[in-house]
């Protein structure tokens, strides 16, 4: 029996943002929040009623007790999270930047999470979940957190459920460019929904031309759909039976772009989760993306179901 509606494994981050602008050494004020794009995309689910989990490892501190409250707090599951006391939980500033992608710092060299390889992965448990969620940030970690993303990656493939993959590069982590193309193409190859960003598309295979990303991924092995953000205008979207378009975007006024990405996710796939059309699932999935970014925190602007309804029937779009 199905207990799990979404099962989703990586780092959560404690995050300290900083409320006011300017860099992170000269910030007076910060405001603490629960963060981690997998978590980020865990909270949303929870928002809108579904069973996530998050399978992860927190060191035994006050960043590990701070996530584990909030992460209950949220209503996500927390029994697939470990705890050691010999290693620290991953925390990360940011700036407040209205402007453009705020500066980051991460501190989560050595965490506790750096330190899953497959032996942490509980294949039963993972089973019991109706889609993955997955990133390549807990990959890019080291080698053993990546062989955990393969092994989740082939397993929940081959079991047959759905897997939602979101590249959510960070060169920073990687050891090389190549490196990071390289994993995120095999990976890819697992993924029933594929959703990188234009520019991520970029990075990746060159081209900002939706439509040829969307064929340079299906080709490449992506199951069923490919989703490209093209921005706050939209997304475009090619399935593998032919299907194609623009989904346009709702128009807000951004603070804070992180998260974004992890709201769209939330949209889309709780979309399919709920049978809805693949463009009404993108439409969701960009209503999410967009209010998002009106919060501060990577994930304060996730909706609940009354908060979606109200947030699509009241913004434009492009
Ligand atoms: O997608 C949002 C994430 O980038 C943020 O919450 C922090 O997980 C994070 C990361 O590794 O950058």
């Amino acid at each position: 029996m199905t207990k799990l509606d979404v099962i989703t494994f990586g780092e959560p981050l404690f995050l300290f943002y900083a409320n006011e602008e300017g860099p992170l050494w000269k910030v007076n004020n910060f405001s603490r929040a629960l963060a981690g794009a997998e978590t980020n995309v865990a909270t949303g689910f929870a928002r809108l009623g579904f069973k996530p989990s998050q399978v992860t490892k927190l060191g035994k501190d006050t960043f590990g007790k701070f996530i584990i409250e909030a992460m209950k707090e949220e209503g996500i599951e927390t029994d697939g999270i470990q705890f050691t006391d010999q290693r620290f939980t991953g925390m990360y500033m940011k700036e407040l930047n209205p402007n453009g992608d705020p500066k980051i710092e991460y501190f989560r060299r050595g965490s506790a999470a750096s330190t899953m390889s497959v032996e942490d992965f509980d294949k039963d448990y993972f089973l019991q979940a109706r889609l993955m969620h997955m990133t390549t940030i807990f990959a890019a970690l080291n080698e053993n957190t990546l062989a955990f993303t393969y092994e989740a990656a082939k397993t929940v493939s081959e079991a047959g459920i759905p897997i939602s993959f979101d590249p959510n590069l960070r060169p920073q982590l990687w050891k090389t460019k190549e490196d990071m193309v390289e994993n995120v193409h095999n990976l890819a190859k697992y993924a029933n929904y594929f959703l990188p960003g234009i520019n991520e598309a970029e990075q990746l295979m060159g081209s900002t031309n939706p439509e040829e990303i969307c064929d340079f991924y299906l080709d490449l092995g992506v199951k069923d759909i490919v989703v490209v953000k093209t921005g706050a205008d939209g997304a475009y979207y090619k399935t593998r039976d032919g299907q194609s378009g623009h989904v346009a975007g709702y128009k807000v006024k951004p603070i804070d772009t992180v998260g974004a990405g992890d709201a769209f996710a939330v949209g889309f796939a709780s979309g399919l989760l709920d049978n809805l059309s693949v463009e009404e699932a993108i439409l969701r999935g960009n209503a999410c993306g967009a209010r998002q970014v009106t919060f501060e925190g990577d994930n304060d602007g996730m909706p609940t179901r009354e908060e979606l309804a109200q947030f699509q029937k009241e913004t434009e779009r492009y």
